[in-house]
């Protein structure tokens, strides 16, 4: 029976045999909050991105990718388990927040990544690969006994130090620690370094999840200075501590890059970088404080392709070819399946029966692959900077938005219109009731969680905030 088993996978990865001999390294950027404009080669007029636009010209950018949440924690478990947040159930921020009086009430909800998941390090850790978690995890339900990273695959995890204060590391824990900078992202990229420098000769998957630019919205002195210096008020983007934050992201990512390069692992490693979910914007906070992803609608927390549409790069050298570009929709729930192909690890197969995601093996090889399939949203919650309820569908050029409040929905077609200007509901009354009954035959068949008509409606109470503990 064992012989079958093996004999039965080898001859599955037959036609990946030379990747898996060569076992390349992994290393997946995970910023948080950074907007599909938040970088130079992504559009950004002000914030400085050196380092990532590098990656970009040395690898390939992807024009329609998607987080699979506007909000981190569901966007952070697709990413761990390559399955839909809505299968998962886990829909909102750990620990999320109710509206007791709103419309609808919130389903009951899993606050926390459940241990039966097989997240894509315990794949890689089964399967020789040394496992690295840097950073923000965000997955725990709260109050639970085994808690981390390294309850869920992960060899190591270093997390920001416990006493810092937003971005701001203890001036003791400095001293004591002998830190080179007590800023949060150059202690966690010091930490990651110092990681791939232990590694030997297995293999390793670095999973570097940066707080930035998420709030609260901290710069290093130094960089913060610099962009003063550069502020033009007519530019979209225009706060100099958000382009410090920005910018702090970027440095961290070349120092990681520099790190592998230096261990003479620079074309032996798949980098990916990505955002957890859209940039949070001026419309939720002070005017100036936060960032803008114009030309999309919106940000964090809406509905919108503000909210979930980000930058992607992925930099593989003799596979991905240089300064490519790929136009086909991918979505954070695709890295999972990605990242088992090109390790050549098979994983958990009744896990894998649950995954959501596709690889994009065949679209690093050739920019032009697309993959036919349907993109999916489900956000059953209500959020500060949100639309309420909603759920979501993107098949080619449409991207349909159904809003559970009212139960209304928008049309709008995306290679016209990237702003979601133009509702076209009610004139493409066929694409409009495709989609439409589409989206709900997908929300039934992972049995996904509804919001309900809630008695204690009261309009006049409906924003009113209670956080969950
Ligand atoms: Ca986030």
């Amino acid at each position: 029976m064992r012989t079958l088993v093996s004999v039965t996978l080898i001859a599955c990865w037959a036609p990946f045999a030379s990747l898996a001999e060569s076992r390349p390294n992994i290393v997946l950027f995970l910023a948080d909050d950074l907007g599909w404009t938040g970088t130079g080669s992504f559009g950004s007029d002000f914030y400085e991105t050196p380092n990532l636009d590098t990656l970009a010209s040395k690898g390939m950018s992807f024009s329609n990718a998607y987080a699979a949440c506007t909000v981190c924690s569901p966007t952070r478990a697709s990413v761990m388990t390559g399955m839909y947040p809505a299968r998962l159930r886990l829909t909102d921020f750990i620990s999320g927040q109710k509206r007791p009086y709103a419309k609808m009430t919130v389903p009951d909800w899993t606050m926390g990544l459940e241990s039966r998941r097989v997240t894509i390090a315990e794949a890689l850790k089964s399967d020789g690969y040394r496992t690295i978690h840097i950073g923000k995890w965000h997955l725990d339900f709260p109050n639970a006994q085994i808690q981390g990273p390294t309850a869920h695959g992960f060899d190591v995890s270093h997390e920001k130090p416990q006493d810092s204060r937003g971005y701001i590391i203890n001036e003791d824990t400095v001293n004591s620690l002998n830190l080179n900078s007590n800023y949060v992202t150059d202690y966690l990229t010091d930490k990651a370094i110092e990681e791939i420098d232990a590694t030997g000769n297995q293999p390793f998957f670095l999973y570097f999840a940066y707080h930035t630019p998420h709030t609260p919205i901290q710069g290093r002195d130094d960089l913060v200075k610099y962009f003063e210096g550069k502020v033009d008020p007519k530019a979209i983007h225009n706060n100099p501590i958000y382009a410090a934050m920005v910018k702090s992201l970027d440095m961290s990512v070349g120092n990681v890059v520099d790190a592998v390069t230096k261990k003479g692992l620079l074309d032996d490693t798949l980098f990916i970088f990505t955002s957890d979910n859209g940039g949070l914007t001026r419309r939720y906070g002070k005017y100036d404080e936060f960032t803008e992803n114009i030309p999309l609608r919106r940000g964090k927390g809406s509905a919108y392709e503000g909210g979930v549409r980000v930058p992607a790069i992925a930099r593989w050298s003799g596979v991905i070819p240089e300064g490519s570009q790929s136009d086909t929709p991918i979505i954070t729930v695709d890295y999972y399946p990605t990242i088992l192909e090109i390790a050549g690890v098979s994983g958990d197969p009744n896990h894998n029966e649950d995954v959501d995601g596709r690889s994009l093996l065949s679209v690093f090889k050739n920019s032009l692959h697309t993959i036919k399939r349907h993109l999916y949203w489900h956000y059953p919650h209500y959020h500060a900077g949100g639309d309420g309820p909603y759920s979501a569908i993107r098949a080619g050029n449409w991207r349909l938005i159904e809003f559970h409040e009212t139960g209304n929905v928008e049309l709008y077609r995306l290679d016209k219109d990237i702003g979601e200007s133009q509702d076209k509901a009610e004139i493409n009354l066929k694409t409009r009731d495709q989609l439409r009954l589409k989206l709900a035959k997908w929300r039934k068949s992972i049995a996904a969680q509804m919001p309900a008509k809630n008695p204690n409606y009261d309009p006049s109470r409906a924003t009113e905030v209670v956080r969950n503990r």
